[in-house]
């Protein structure tokens, strides 16, 4: 019983470094608790488009998925896009495989009548795939296709499943920096004005087993030779405190693998960071997003600069380093925030910061409202071509003139972020382990 299915993660971007295709191990999990048997092929990792010619003559698959992880760079000083890639290979697999495709991932989550149409798939899956997929998958395996193409998620339903890492494909991530990724919780009730996150995972926090989370690190690393693990949780630090549990498992099974996630810069105490540092936790990427009071409040952070040097500053106590990621030009800068903001970043010690220009405006996010109100964007304008939002008080070029002249020559202020791409490839290239802007701190350390 069960059908073949072919997922196919189309994701060729490496900067700042590959990234295992998290979503398609929890997939396969689910897929074959389901019955249904699964082949995961990674273009970066199998052979590339010539790979997939092969295995889609030589396999018959009843259910092709693709997996769109990115649309761009995000990034306003280099504005790469990768759609084009995955209609290629979409034409590809039209070409070869007569099965229906059914399409997912964060990309076309964000975007999912504007993909299915451009890339005339079958089906659409928004959001997470654990409970539509296999479902999907019996529909086309008792013979009842839906008619209806685009089916979304309830967050609240989908349940954990047994994540299935593929060994030949971890083995090409690991020598890109050694990391595999883990995921401890869903979803985010936090309301950030630029933020996509809450509208893929859910506004409510859904929580995997601490237990299940230290078994899958443990495994990561025993049977497939992890040497740092990044958790992709969109925070990891939660009110609730899952994350101290998570940590307490971890200590409990004996992880002596280092490990980073992202963190919101609040709520932090010296016991907390004590116990996350003895559990492995070895870097810091802290969702700090703007460099004072107004414009943090501009993006609806919900904590003030205060907080973000107090975490800071307890980390540094630690010898634990930070990074800390800045969206300068966002709603309520102007001059004089630009100049706050960089004068406020100096007094992060022992951290490094990554500055961006400008908001890429994505959908379901409360600056894509306020773009259409300032007349920046239409309602039903297509997206897929980046648009970005900078605050109409100051230039976008003024704004990048003055962040490159403030960090001229700094090895720990990065503007534009893409700077740190090839050091990060060099570094990985030389066996170092970890997401590596860590390593400009401990270097500075020793
Ligand atoms: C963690 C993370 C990172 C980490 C990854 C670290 C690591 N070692 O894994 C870092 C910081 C390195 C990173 C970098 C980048 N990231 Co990032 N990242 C994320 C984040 C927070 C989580 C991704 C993840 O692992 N999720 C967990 C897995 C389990 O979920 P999933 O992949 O979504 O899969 C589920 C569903 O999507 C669905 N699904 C997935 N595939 C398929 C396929 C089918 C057929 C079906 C039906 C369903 C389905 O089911 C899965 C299980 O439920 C997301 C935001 C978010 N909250 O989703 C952004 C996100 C994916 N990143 C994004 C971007 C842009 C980037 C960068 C390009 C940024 C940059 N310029 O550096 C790079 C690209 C890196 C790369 N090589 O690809 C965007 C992508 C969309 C977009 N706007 O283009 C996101 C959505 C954030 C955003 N800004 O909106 N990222
Ligand atoms: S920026 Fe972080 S805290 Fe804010 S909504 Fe996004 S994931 Fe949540």
């Amino acid at each position: 019983m069960g059908i073949d299915c072919l997922l196919i993660s189309t994701n060729q971007v490496v900067t700042p470094y590959p990234v295992y295709p998290l979503g398609i191990a929890h997939l396969a999990g689910a897929m074959e608790e389901a019955g249904h048997k699964t082949v995961h092929y990674d273009i970066l990792a199998n052979g590339g488009i010539e790979g997939l010619k092969s295995v889609l003559t030589s396999s018959h698959p009843m259910l092709v998925g693709l997996s769109i992880r990115n649309l761009d760079t995000v990034d306003s000083t280099s504005k790469e896009t990768y759609i084009s890639e995955v209609i290629d290979i979409m034409t590809l697999v039209r070409h070869y495989s007569s099965a229906p495709v059914v399409l997912g991932g964060p990309a076309f989550s964000i975007l999912p009548d504007e993909l299915l149409s451009l890339l005339d798939a079958d089906y659409g899956i928004v959001g997470e795939g654990e409970l539509l997929l296999p479902w999907l998958a019996g529909c086309i395996e008792s013979g009842d296709p839906p008619a209806k193409k685009i089916f979304r998620s309830n967050p609240a339903k989908n349940p954990w499943s047994p994540v299935q890492y593929d060994r030949k494909i971890a083995d090409y991530y690991l020598a890109w920096g050694g990391m595999l990724n883990v995921q401890t919780k869903r979803g985010c009730p936090y309301t950030c004005g630029y933020c996509s996150y809450p509208s893929l995972e859910g506004r409510r926090y859904r929580f995997q087993d601490p237990e299940a989370v230290a078994h899958n690190v443990m495994r990561a690393v025993r049977d497939f030779g992890a040497d740092y693990i990044f958790f992709t949780d969109s925070v990891f630090n939660d009110p609730k405190g899952h994350y101290l549990k998570v940590a307490e498992a971890l200590i409990r099974a004996g992880n002596t693998t280092p490990w980073c996630a992202f963190f919101r810069p609040q709520g932090f105490e010296k016991d907390t960071l004590m116990l996350l540092k003895r559990s492995g936790l070895s870097a810091m990427e802290l969702g700090t997003d703007a460099g004072c009071d107004q414009t943090l409040a501009g993006l609806h952070k919900g904590f003030a600069f205060d907080d973000v040097k107090h975490a800071n500053d307890l980390a540094h106590s630690l010898a634990i380093p930070c990074a800390h990621f800045i969206i300068f030009g966002g709603p309520d800068e102007d001059r004089g925030t630009l100049a706050e903001g960089i004068q406020n970043l100096e007094s992060l010690n022992g951290s490094v910061a990554f500055a961006f220009a400008g908001i890429r405006i994505l959908p379901g996010t409360a600056i894509f409202e306020r773009a259409i109100a300032e007349g920046i964007i239409t309602r039903d304008q297509p997206m897929r071509e980046p648009v970005y939002y900078f605050s109409p008080k100051i230039e976008e070029q003024e704004l990048n003139k003055q962040l490159r002249k403030a960090w001229a020559g700094r090895f720990d202020r990065i503007f534009p972020a893409s700077v740190m791409e090839d050091r990060i490839k060099h570094l990985h290239n030389h066996g170092h382990v970890g997401p590596m802007w860590d390593f400009l701190v401990r270097k500075r350390r020793k």
